[in-house]
């Protein structure tokens, strides 16, 4: 990276010292990362964050939804910034409030809501209660529904347990944002059929789905997805297997159902990072998430053969947007004592948000 702007950054932070915490995604740039005080996924983040009520600045090196999490989960005094305010997530996206809420009213109409979730007084209701259940990867207004709802925000590490809690609650279950991370917690780790989940698509009348659909299905996933996991395809499988005889398929939950089903193992970017520091020298691994953490994984195993796996060029292009530039105008701003990019949630969604993580944070 630009030597100028490396300095620039090292002296910006230098002089604001531990008035400032730098947030770095395991998705970031290496140019990004190395002013990281802590690297993490989405969830470790947010309880970084939550760790350090001293720091008066938070400036986190992610997207969109995970500054909301972090601003959450922080005190009122201390002030979230994302240095490029156009660093969205498109997953997070494809749910928005007023599509969740249509949806929610129509099963709600259905009858198959209990009361204690808010559904309408019926017999019918009774033993057959929807629990709302949202990735992290979220935005607050829907964390804020699903605790309004009393549901559960779950993580890639713990998704499995996140179901298991619902379901002891009731019979069907409305996963949201991410279809796959629903679908194959469902099926690999629940032991679901694939019949079980239907697909609810926000920009169809009624969700694509009819009454008869919905009432038997156990599982309603929303039609979201991750654009970066989302590209991982069976032949990506395949055609690693066959160029390197013996390699593990190490990919993260996000990915499509039939590409984890075809990989030797799946996992969170915690998970996958715990599993090459534990693999043994010589090995190869063939990795199936974003490439920046895939790129460091292999400079950091030297000794083990770790590639991407798949050859076309996979970045998380809104975690790309936070580079040096802007977290070096970020700092800046604040050494000259402006706020820049606060992200801030209000107290209301902040409130609702925080019941369903407390919730996560309380799963057995
Ligand atoms: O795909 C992502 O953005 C992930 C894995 C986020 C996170 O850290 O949970
Ligand atoms: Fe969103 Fe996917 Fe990028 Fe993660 S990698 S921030 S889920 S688009």
């Amino acid at each position: 990276s630009d030597p100028d702007l490396v300095a620039r950054a090292t002296a910006a932070k230098a002089a604001l010292g531990d008035r400032v915490f730098v947030l770095g995604h395991h998705y970031q740039r290496d140019e990004v990362i190395q002013f990281a005080d802590v690297t993490g996924d989405s969830f470790r983040l947010a309880q970084q964050a939550a760790a350090r009520p001293d720091a008066e600045f938070i400036v986190f090196c992610g997207v969109h939804f995970m500054a909301e999490s972090a601003d959450i989960l922080t005190t009122p005094d201390q002030k979230v910034i994302l240095p490029d305010l156009a660093a969205g997530c498109s997953m997070a996206d494809m749910a928005v409030l007023g599509q969740v809420e249509t949806a929610w009213e129509r099963f709600e109409d259905l009858g198959i809501i209990a009361p204690t979730r808010g559904g309408k007084p019926q017999n019918e209701s009774i033993g057959n209660d929807v629990v709302p259940v949202t990735y992290m990867n979220s935005s607050a207004d829907i964390k804020g529904f699903v605790g309004r709802n009393n549901g559960v925000v779950c993580t890639s590490s713990n998704a499995k347990r996140a179901l298991t809690w619902s379901f002891e609650r009731g019979s069907k279950v409305f996963f949201l944002p991410d279809q796959h991370l629903g679908r194959n917690t469902a099926v690999l780790e629940m032991g679901f059929d694939l019949d079980d989940c239907v697909l609810y698509d926000p920009h169809k009348p009624g969700g694509g789905l009819t009454d008869q659909q919905l009432r038997d299905a156990r599982m309603i996933l929303w039609r979201g997805h991750c654009s970066v996991h989302g590209r991982f395809t069976l032949d990506s499988v395949r055609e690693v297997r066959e160029r390197v005889p013996g390699v593990n398929v190490l990919v993260h939950p996000e990915c499509r159902h039939e590409v984890v089903n075809a990989a030797d193992q799946v996992g969170s970017t915690e998970y996958i990072i715990k599993a090459l520091d534990a693999a043994p020298a010589g090995s190869a691994w063939a990795i199936g998430t974003e490439l920046n953490l895939v790129r460091r994984l292999a400079l950091a195993h030297p000794d083990k053969q770790v590639m991407f796996l798949d050859r076309t060029v996979c970045y998380c292009s809104t975690m790309n947007r936070i580079d040096l530039p802007h977290l070096v105008w970020a700092l800046e701003e604040l050494v000259a004592g402006r706020v820049p990019n606060q992200i801030t949630v209000d107290e209301d969604t902040a409130r609702n948000a925080r019941v369903a993580l407390d919730q996560m944070l309380a799963l057995p």
